[in-house]
């Protein structure tokens, strides 16, 4: 029976509906607009006084050496790098709270890019009126702090009021969630972020769409002299264990993007850099995201597929084509290296590198997965 087939849970359920999407934030003028620009190869406004209330969203490509090497091997009529979408909101406003139309605006996204300033331009006054890396991871974090405490209390108020009729189980729980561990955290001007939680309670949470539990990406945008300092050296403290960060300087990127390849590495070894820091704000983010990629390849296209982590081979196999999914067979890996190496999947096979491996398989970063498939 048709209803029968289709009445589990859908494969659909489990494939990346839409690209995953990071946040980008911070206090006005601090090079948000320069950065996304650069991730997404826009060219919006960053003038000194250009002050858009629109949020901008760009897709940028997940750089990928092992996958921009399979091309070059297969020369495929098509070439799909894996991407995250950007999404570049105009600058914060300090002790607004959730009436910040701007942060509401990142509730969607599924992790936050906070750039901070730490270069000095006379030229272009610093909103707070001094560089002070510290004070702005603090204060931006406070914003997101604060925005949340609202929201929960307002939460809890709801549910005081429905206690009247008496709560449901589930009700229950959340309520002891939110006045157990989410309230105290926040009182505290602890981001939620730095709070473990049971993956149920996430899972309870995952609509309130909380900023500070986003995971962050902080990104500091220095000027030239600081580019190889460490990120705790510059803000003099370290972050906590939830947060990534990376060192950047806006117009080094501007100019590594508008070189040619051969140009652009010369001058990134001369800068005492192994790749721009773009790329590595790219590949940051995916890795923030939990997102891994597998790729196919064969001469009509060599691709990456965006999974989650921990991902078993017959999943994965849904994010190519829900038919492959359901026929499942055999998953014949590789790794991205040992094919670079040997060349074909014939040659990888002949030498026994090419595995077979079943539905539990948990698929890896930079394999090339090949499904056996049974419609
Ligand atoms: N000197 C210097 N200027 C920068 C840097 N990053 C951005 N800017 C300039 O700062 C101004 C504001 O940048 P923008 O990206 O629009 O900042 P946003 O307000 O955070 O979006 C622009 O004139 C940029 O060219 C940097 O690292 N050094
Ligand atoms: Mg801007």
């Amino acid at each position: 029976m048709l209803r029968g087939a289709g009445g589990g849970p859908r494969a659909g359920n489990r494939r990346e509906s839409r690209s995953m999407q990071m946040g980008i934030l911070g206090l006005p003028k601090a090079g948000k607009t320069t950065l996304f620009n650069l991730l997404t190869a826009s060219a919006e406004s960053t003038d000194k006084f250009a002050k858009s209330r629109d949020a901008h969203l760009g897709v940028a490509q997940v750089p990928d050496a092992r996958l921009a090497r399979l091309r070059d091997l297969f020369a495929p009529r098509r070439y799909v790098p894996a991407t995250v979408q950007f999404v570049d909101v105009p600058g914060i406003q300090k002790g607004q709270g959730s009436a910040n139309l701007d942060l509401v605006k990142l509730r969607e996204v599924d992790a936050l890019v906070h750039v901070v300033r730490c270069f000095e331009d006379e030229e272009l006054a610093h909103v707070e009126g001094s560089v002070d890396p510290r004070r702005d991871v603090a204060d931006v974090d406070l914003e997101l702090i604060l925005a949340d405490l609202e929201l929960v209390e307002r939460r809890l108020e709801r549910l005081e009021q429905s206690s009247k009729r008496g709560l449901r189980p589930e009700e229950v729980r959340e309520r002891e969630l939110l006045q157990g561990t989410l309230l105290p955290a926040l009182e505290a001007e602890r981001p939620l972020r730095e709070v473990a939680l049971a993956d149920e309670d996430e899972k309870r949470l995952r609509g309130f769409q909380l900023l500070s539990a986003k995971p962050l990406l902080v990104v500091l945008n220095v000027g030239e002299e600081d580019l190889r300092r460490d990120p705790e050296s510059l803000l003099g403290t370290a972050l906590g264990t939830a947060t990534r960060t990376v060192v950047m300087s806006a117009p080094i990127e501007q100019e590594i993007a508008q070189l040619p390849a051969a140009e652009a590495l010369a001058f990134l070894e001369d800068l005492g850099l192994s790749e721009p820091s773009v790329d590595r704000v790219i590949r940051t983010s995916y890795d923030l995201l939990g997102r891994i990629s597998f790729f196919t390849v064969g001469e009509d296209e060599v691709r990456a597929w965006t999974i989650r982590r921990h991902t078993t081979a017959r999943a994965a196999a849904g994010a190519v084509h829900s038919d492959i999914e359901r026929g499942f067979i055999r998953a014949e890996v590789v790794a991205a290296d040992l094919l670079l190496a040997r060349r074909s999947l014939a040659a990888c096979r002949e030498h026994g590198e090419l595995r077979l491996e079943g539905k539990e398989y948990e698929v890896q970063d930079g394999e090339v997965v090949h499904f056996r498939f049974n419609v």
